[in-house]
Parts: structure tokens; sequence; C-alpha cells
């Protein structure tokens, strides 16, 4: 039994039409929390709540948009708007060129999703955390953050401004009982690699040729844990791997 009853807790995912969102959102409705789900394809959301039921609320906006998001989130009813746990899960990577020949329309559609769709949704829930004194914000990082690679340029650098930005809030928010988390995965096996590669089946397989990656399931798990670990504890970062997956040697050009 965990120390928070997540029979009392109202959780916010962006981005549960898919991968961890979708997990993160079953995972809690599982374990009987209720769920705001959100997302920007109104069917598959529609289909979740047909699944899951009254316990999950669902809500269709574009997390790059900050007047629908703002917006949607005051559109909640009475018994889903006191948001006690907002997971920041929308994201995407889109290419793995290097910094020459990527597309900076790629690059502007990252900083817009991961870096400002994280910023509205988490304004968005700050202010009725801070007046009920009791909130957890966590939001996805990845190990992209930490550990740099080849045409990883502004997804990784993406995730270095979530995993700071939330380092940063803590500290804001010293004096509140609001609680700061990110979880930073390595390769997981969802949509993601197929939104990165714009659809191409056969570039998305080839990062998991050969590997068992994380699951979402796996990401859900670190997610769920935070979130209901006692209200004294915060858990400031999780980084998770698969275990086939570590880390290289620095390269050098040699002449
Ligand atoms: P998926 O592609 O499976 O899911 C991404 C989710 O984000 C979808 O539900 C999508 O919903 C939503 N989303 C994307 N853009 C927007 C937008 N503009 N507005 C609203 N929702 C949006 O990928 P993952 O589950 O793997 O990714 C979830 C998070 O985890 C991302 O932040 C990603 O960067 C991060 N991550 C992923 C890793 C991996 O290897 N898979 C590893 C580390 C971190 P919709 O399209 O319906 O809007
Ligand atoms: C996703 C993990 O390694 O593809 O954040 O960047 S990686």
């Amino acid at each position: 039994m965990p120390a928070l009853d997540p029979k009392s807790l109202t959780v916010l995912v962006t981005g549960a039409t898919s991968g961890f969102g979708e997990a993160i959102a079953r995972r809690f409705v599982k374990e009987g929390a209720k769920v705001v789900a959100t997302g920007r394809r109104g069917g598959r959301l529609q289909a979740l709540k047909k699944e899951l039921g009254a316990r999950v609320h669902v809500l269709e906006f574009d997390v790059r948009d900050r007047k629908a998001t703002e917006k949607a989130l005051t559109t909640l009813p009475k018994e889903f708007a006191e948001i006690d746990v907002a997971v920041a899960n929308a994201g995407l990577a889109l290419g793995l060129e290097g910094a020459p020949k990527a597309d900076v329309a790629d690059w502007d559609d990252m900083i817009a999703t991961n870096v400002n769709g994280l910023l509205y949704t988490v304004k968005a829930v700050l202010p009725g955390m801070i007046a009920r004194d009791r909130g957890h914000v966590i939001a996805l990082g990845s190990v992209a953050s930490d550990f740099p690679y080849p045409g990883g340029n502004v997804y990784g650098a993406t995730k270095a401004f979530v995993g700071q930005f939330a380092l940063n809030l803590r500290a804001d928010l010293l004096g509140s009982n609001v609680r700061v988390t990110t979880v930073e995965p390595g390769l997981a096996e969802t949509e993601f690699s197929l939104v990165r590669f714009k659809g191409d089946a056969e570039k998305a397989a080839a990062p998991y040729k050969g590997i068992e990656p994380l699951n979402a399931d796996d990401v859900a798990e670190c997610v769920y844990w935070a979130a209901t670990l006692p209200r004294r504890v915060n858990i400031n970062r999780v980084q998770v791997m698969p275990v086939m997956q570590a880390f290289g040697p620095f390269a050098f050009r040699r002449t």
C-alpha cells in the first residue's frame, strides 16, 4: 500500500493519447485516481474515456497554444478541477540530422512543444496547487539532457531545459508543499520514434533492433512511485534506462 492514497488524487496527464502518457493515465485510473487526459487526437481521447469510464475526463488541446491550454484547464468540471498531480508529458523529437542539415521548422516545433508546452501547462496548474498548498508537478525529461549524441541537438537541449526548469521551480516553491520531479527515461518503445522519423516505420524500428527497450508501463511505474510517496518526500529526478543501454566513451577526430 503506497503512503499516499491514489484514490485521493486527481491527476492531469498531457499527451495521454499514446506512449507514456496513456500508460500513466491507465495506471492511475487502475489504482482509483481520477485522471484528466489530454492530447490533440480527440478520437483516441474519446476511446480512452469510453474504455476507462467516469474517472476519466478528456480535454483536446495543443500544448503549443498558450490560450488553448489555459482555457482548457479552466473548463474542468468541479470533480476534476483540483489537480493534485500534473504530469507534463506531451513532447516529441523531430528528425535526427546534425545541426547543419536539420530543419529549423523541426527545431521550432520541438521548442514550442517541449519547452513552451511544458511552461503553459505548469503555469496553468500552479495557482491552484499553491492555494491548496499541495500538489506535484512531474515533467518528462530524457537521458538526452545529460548525454549528448549526434543528431540530438535541439531535442536534447529542450530536455535539458525541462530538467533545469524543474529544479528552479522547486527552488521557487520552497515554503509550499508543492513537489516537483523530473522523470528522465532512456530508450523506450512508444510512438516516439515514428513521430521522430515522420511516419517512416523502417527508420522508426531501427533504434530498437536487437534491444529490449523500456516500455511505457516501466515509465508509468516511475511516475506512479514518485507521486504516491509520502507528502514529505520530494524525488528530484528519476533517470531510468533499459539494461541494454549504457554510455559511450568520448569521441575523437584523429588525424
Ligand atoms: P508518443 O509519441 O508515444 O506520445 C507523445 C504524446 O505527446 C502523445 O500523446 C501526443 O498526443 C502528445 N503530444 C505531442 N505533441 C503535442 C502537442 N503539441 N499538444 C498536445 N499533445 C501533444 O511518445 P512518448 O510517450 O515516448 O513521449 C512522451 C514524452 O516522453 C515526451 O516528452 C518525450 O520527449 C519523452 N521521452 C520519450 C522517450 C522515448 O524513448 N520514448 C525517452 C525519454 C523521454 P497527440 O499527438 O494526440 O497530441
Ligand atoms: C528519448 C531518448 O535517446 O532517443 O528522449 O533521445 S533518446
